[in-house]
């Protein structure tokens, strides 16, 4: 049974069977967390878009729920596309989205839920004289999608935003609205950069910069800086960038011009796209979703029936320590899922050495390793290395690679490092948080490659990663989530009980001391809504 594939992961979400993309319109409503996706109901491959839903009571057991919105209008026909939900102060909810019409025109529509005292939000109308937006001029038809959640101005108006480009310069434009069917375009863009192309399901929010509790969407202020991701294209992923947001004219300025969106950091660096992220009021927490590609072949895809997961949702929170990155970390919720735990505590590693951690099965795992240095060449001799990600974890240097080898077999045949590489011993160190994946499985048309980049350590911290392994993804996260790695791999000897997990040393001038707690963790229920009995 393709179904049950060991590829198939055990607590990420994905759909029962077929293709999945983008996360659309999350929020809590009631109790119950909702997840929209991008859905063909009909085949493992990317077509017929139309809305699938999924609701929740913590982020991570799902029912899965009957399709929310298909494509049955002439606005939306090529696909019911991506867009956001705005919970409104009396307890409404507008979701906007984007149609592509009958003619491939990408427009924005309304739609709401048929029933607000249902709190799993079954049935959705889409507004009567949809569409509410077309292209406006100067705007390609083609270059107008993914309305972000809304937000209130002081002057009582709803503003929302939309991704687009003019030449190869992305930018996202602002509509205001009071009543979500009546707009009006900012003369302004929000904020444009040249040579990003498209900016696709741009998202805008606010974040605390003293304190770690997220915002609603509408909040500003003194203590608030505000982050403005767009997702450039698959390959170049998930960008972000911090600034600052001024009210009266809905424009946003970065911090760092040299780090702007799409030139300056990334929310993931490695397989993540399209992610979009929600504040759940009750936790009082920003929530981000990611959607997470598989690397194999389409042909894979049919096979196996299904395509793509989503990411482990993740708070976001602005960096106290560097004020300057967000930190990403996985719901509190993935703990209820640790089953037996594991501790090594300073396990001296040498330079070429890999020890294996005896802890039995090694697929479902929930790992947090901290790294010591001790350098053994005198200071006079010690180098300074500036290696990156670029030469794998294979290619030793004085300083790097050391870390983790996931989904390895005994043999070592297969196997995926997560790893750091320094840049330098002394002090506060830059080094290179990477995953590579070019050995990780000896399957035929798997795209296999090294991702990662710099993490900075600050001073007080120890080189830290924490590392949850699924089956197929690993999602790897250094300094408490400053750099984020998620990554697809398809071993086919490190499965099921031969799985293993190992600590590795390819440092040639310094031992590693290695102290981690390890839990295996248990599968999550994802699973059809059980309309016939009692929850
Ligand atoms: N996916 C949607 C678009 C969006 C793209 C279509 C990003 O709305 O721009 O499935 O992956």
């Amino acid at each position: 049974n393709a179904m049950l594939s060991w590829q198939r992961t055990a607590f990420h979400f994905q759909p029962q069977k077929n293709w999945m993309n983008d996360p659309n319109g999350p929020l809590l409503y009631k109790g119950w967390y909702h997840l929209f996706y991008q859905y063909n109901p009909d085949s493992a491959l990317f077509a017929n878009i139309t809305w699938g839903h999924a609701v929740s009571r913590d982020l991570i057991h799902w029912f899965y729920l009957p399709i929310a919105m298909l494509r049955d209008s002439w606005y939306d026909i090529n696909g019911v596309w991506s867009g956001s939900a705005t919970l409104l102060p009396d307890g409404k909810i507008v979701m906007l989205y984007t149609g592509s019409t009958h003619q491939n025109v990408q427009v924005q529509n309304l739609a709401y839920p048929a029933n607000l005292s249902d709190p799993l939000l079954i049935h959705w109308v889409k507004y009567a004289d949809n569409p509410l937006l077309e292209p406006p001029p100067g705007i390609g038809p083609k270059d107008f999608r993914d309305p972000t959640t809304a937000w209130i101005g002081p002057d009582g108006k709803w503003r929302i935003a939309i991704g687009s480009k003019v030449n190869q310069t992305g930018l996202s434009l602002v509509y205001k609205t009071q009543d979500f069917i009546h707009y009006e375009l900012n003369d302004q863009y929000m904020h444009e950069v040249p040579g990003t192309g498209m900016w696709e399901c741009v998202d805008f929010y606010p974040v605390s910069i003293n304190g770690s509790d997220g915002l609603d969407t509408s909040a500003n202020g003194p203590d608030v800086k505000h982050v403005l991701k767009s997702s450039l294209d698959d390959t170049r992923g998930d960008h972000y960038a911090i600034g600052t947001y001024f009210n009266e004219n809905d424009t946003w300025v970065p911090d760092n011009p040299d780090e702007d969106v799409g030139i300056g950091l990334k929310l993931d660096y490695g397989r993540f796209y399209a992610s979009k992220t929600f504040y759940d009021q009750d936790k009082k927490r920003r929530v981000l979703w990611g959607w997470i590609n598989e690397s194999d072949s389409e042909t894979a895809d049919l096979k196996k029936g299904w395509a793509s997961l989503q990411s482990i949702p993740r708070t976001v929170v602005f960096d106290n320590k560097t004020r300057a990155h967000l930190l990403q970390w996985p719901v509190e919720e993935i703990e209820s899922l640790r089953l037996n735990s594991y501790e090594f505590e300073e396990v001296v590693v040498k330079p070429g050495s890999v020890l294996p951690l005896d802890i039995g099965p090694a697929t479902q795992l929930d790992i947090f390793a901290e790294f010591e240095i001790e350098y053994l060449v005198s200071k006079e001799t010690e180098k300074k290395e500036n290696v990156g990600c670029g030469n794998g974890a294979f290619d030793r240097s004085s300083l790097g690679p050391f870390g983790i080898l996931a989904l390895a077999d005994d043999q070592l045949s297969e196997l995926t490092p997560i790893y750091f590489h320094l840049s330098s011993t002394t002090t506060s160190l830059t080094s290179s948080f990477c995953v590579d994946e070019t050995r990780s499985s000896k399957a035929p048309d798997v795209s296999k490659l090294v991702f990662g980049s710099e993490v900075p350590v600050v001073s007080d911290e120890r080189l830290s990663m924490r590392i949850l392994v699924d089956h197929s993804v690993i999602e790897s996260f250094a300094q408490g989530g400053r750099t984020v790695i998620s990554s697809r791999v398809y071993p086919t000897k490190a499965i099921y009980e031969a799985a293993r997990l190992f600590v590795f040393n390819n440092a040639t001038d310094m031992n590693i001391k290695a102290s981690l707690k390890i839990w295996q963790l248990n599968s999550a229920f994802i699973r059809p809504f059980p309309f016939d009995k009692k929850l």
